[in-house]
């Protein structure tokens, strides 16, 4: 289980100039449900090789990681995103169910293959269904060669991941949601630190919630006094945005997906799912007592107890809970902080990566609900996104027009005229599965607009996702983007490349990047919830420059491998 075999190659690089060596990370897993006890709620949860969260991948940069992956969910059906890592000739291993592969059926093993080409801190999950909801995920670490360092110095890194879970099964989840009388899932029953949580037993019926299982105990993060740590935190929550603090410690933020940032202190970070980022924490506290590690949900009227961690400064002392009330955490409706937050995310000095001055075409996402024919939708620009049943590489690949809607989604809603803050006048979009073509190599701007939902004076917040590539946040803004004013404040400086960005309630998040990338890219929002109502996108580039693909990505809808021997 999880062995690592180092099969070492030698090439000649020509920036070092001895030998450089780059390992195949090989990983063996086993995809299967069991019962879990995280939050001490017993309930069924997707493992891998028994363990969720999954094992950390751990590699250096232009290692390749090898996943040998079976499937033993045994009715269901699964695949995995390899979340921030490019795919750079290799699309086929992006692990998007419906757009870059058919699915692992039951019983069968897949193998992903694929070169990590940046140092970061990244993630892997579910692109299946509401499939990543049960526990199917973990985090990659991608570090520097020997003889390279970071821009910054630690003694000791680990890795947190942050999620939130619900005790229902996702199946409930999804009949609900997509029901004529629909059925929110509501806001979830606890939050998780590295897979740990602790739900109030005695507010259930004894049986299925034990708060004396084992299983069920605080994440607890042990300290040497006068250490730096580098806290490589993600957060893959199903619908949460959160915000993370440690008790008495300040976070210098450091990377941002994979990106180096400028570093800035804060109190509390906020994090949205699909993010990544690595702060330091300086153990410097009195060493006498622990500290509480907490995460809160941010941007929805919260029900959710706040999930509780244990900063253990005593090495070879139990982990007793810290003697103080732990912190309470930012007001949910205080969007300002977040924004600030937000704005102050730069790219840092020596490590800029300058984005071209102007781009070649720009595309607005209009972000609001729709409802259709009594199904409760979300949309984009009017559309809510339903995925074919062939996998789109394929398919535009061998030219199978007939299975996916042709021509192109719209470009822009009526920005002029339409009302941000009002719920959609007319609300029934079109579910469409059509897909932006982008000139290979153009330059691409993505203005998300935030608009009203279906409901009076709601408005929410979506960190949405590219596959594929990173893109410039060229800037944010509140009330509705104006393209002749907007554009000429973006920050042509010193931007951060990211993979996830947030867009707040009734404002706007403009975005750059490059369409350098062959293959067929999902853009969508990262809750697990809004995208399975049809907050999403694709985009095709470049494809014509891809060889031969992989007969393992096929097998469903119109993609026979018989087609092609
Ligand atoms: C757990 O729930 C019970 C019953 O509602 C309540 O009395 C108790 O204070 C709760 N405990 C905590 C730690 O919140
Ligand atoms: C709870 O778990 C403990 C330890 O596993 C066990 O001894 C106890 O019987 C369980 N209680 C219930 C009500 O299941
Ligand atoms: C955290 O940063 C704030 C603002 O810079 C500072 O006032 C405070 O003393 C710092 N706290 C600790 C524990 O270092
Ligand atoms: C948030 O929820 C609480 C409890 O349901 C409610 O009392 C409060 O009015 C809500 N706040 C807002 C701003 O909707
Ligand atoms: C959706 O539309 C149906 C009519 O088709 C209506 O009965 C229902 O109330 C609407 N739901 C919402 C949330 O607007
Ligand atoms: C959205 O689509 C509906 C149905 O096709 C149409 O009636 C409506 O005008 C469209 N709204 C906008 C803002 O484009
Ligand atoms: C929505 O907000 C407006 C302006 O703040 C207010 O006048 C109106 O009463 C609010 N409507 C609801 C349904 O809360
Ligand atoms: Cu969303």
């Amino acid at each position: 289980m999880g062995h690592e075999l180092k099969l070492v190659t030698l090439f000649l690089s020509l920036l070092s100039v001895p030998l450089a060596e780059a390992a195949i990370r090989y990983h063996k897993w086993e995809v299967k449900y069991e019962y879990k006890s995280l939050d001490c709620y017993q309930k069924l949860a997707i493992t891998i090789n028994g363990q969720t969260p999954g094992p950390t991948i751990v590699a250096e940069k232009d290692d390749t990681v090898v996943v040998e992956l079976k499937n033993s969910l045994l009715t269901e059906n699964v695949a995995i995103h390899w979340h921030g890592i490019h795919q750079k000739g290799t699309p086929w291993f992006d692990g998007t169910a419906g757009v870059t592969q058919c699915p692992i059926v039951p019983g069968d093993t897949f193998v992903y293959k694929f070169v990590v080409d940046r140092p970061g801190t990244y993630m892997y999950h579910a692109h299946y269904g509401l499939q990543r909801t049960n526990g199917l995920y973990g985090m990659i670490q991608v570090s520097l060669p020997p003889g390279v360092s970071e821009p910054y110095t630690y003694d000791h890194e680990e890795s947190i991941l942050l999620v939130d879970w619900y005790h229902q099964s996702t199946y409930e989840q999804a009949t609900g949601l997509n029901s004529l009388n629909f059925v929110w899932v509501g806001e979830p029953q606890s939050l998780l630190i590295q897979g740990k949580g602790m739900f109030n037993c005695s507010t259930l019926a004894a049986g299925l919630c034990n708060a004396t299982n084992p299983e069920c105990s605080p994440y607890v993060m042990t300290v040497v006094p006068g250490k730096t740590y580098r806290l490589r935190i993600g957060s893959l929550t199903s619908l949460s945005a959160l915000s993370f603090e440690i008790e008495g410690h300040n976070l210098t933020v450091v990377e941002a997906d994979g990106s180096n940032v400028e570093p800035f202190v804060v109190k509390n970070l906020f994090i949205y799912s699909g993010e990544t980022y690595s702060v330091l924490i300086k153990a410097d506290q009195a060493p006498t007592r622990n500290y509480w590690i907490v995460s809160t949900v941010v941007g929805r009227n919260r029900t959710t107890p706040n999930g509780l961690g244990i900063l253990n400064y005593s090495p070879n002392n139990p982990s007793t809970s810290p003697p103080t009330v732990p912190p309470v955490g930012p007001a949910w409706n205080d969007v300002e902080p977040r924004l600030a937050q937000s704005q102050s995310i730069k790219a840092r000095k020596d490590y800029i990566t300058r984005p071209p001055k102007k781009s070649d075409r720009t595309i607005i996402l209009l972000n609001t609900q729709n409802n259709i024919s009594g199904y409760i939708r979300w949309s984009v620009s009017n559309v809510s996104y339903t995925l074919p049943n062939t996998p789109y590489l394929i398919a535009v690949k061998d030219k199978l027009h007939h299975v996916f809607n042709q021509g192109h989604p719209p470009n822009d809603y009526d920005s002029q005229h339409y009302d941000i803050f009002s719920p959609p006048e007319n609300p029934s979009a079109t579910t469409s599965n059509k897909i932006y073509k982008l000139r290979f190599n153009s330059v691409v701007d993505i203005i998300l607009q935030n608009a009203n939902t279906l409901s009076k004076n709601t408005s929410e917040t979506h960190p949405w996702h590219l596959h594929g590539h990173n893109f410039w946040v060229m800037g944010y803004g509140k009330g509705k983007f104006d393209i002749h004013e907007d554009p000429k404040k973006y920050n042509l400086v010193d931007p951060i490349l990211k993979n996830t960005v947030s867009v707040q309630p009734y404002g706007w998040t403009a975005l750059r990047f490059r369409a350098d990338n062959p293959g067929v890219w999902f853009f969508h929002c990262h809750i697990d919830y809004h995208m399975f109502l049809g907050m999403a996108v694709v985009f095709e580039e470049g494809i014509e420059k891809l060889g031969t693909l992989p007969t393992s990505i096929m097998g469903c809808g119109k993609a026979k491998v018989s087609d092609r021997t």
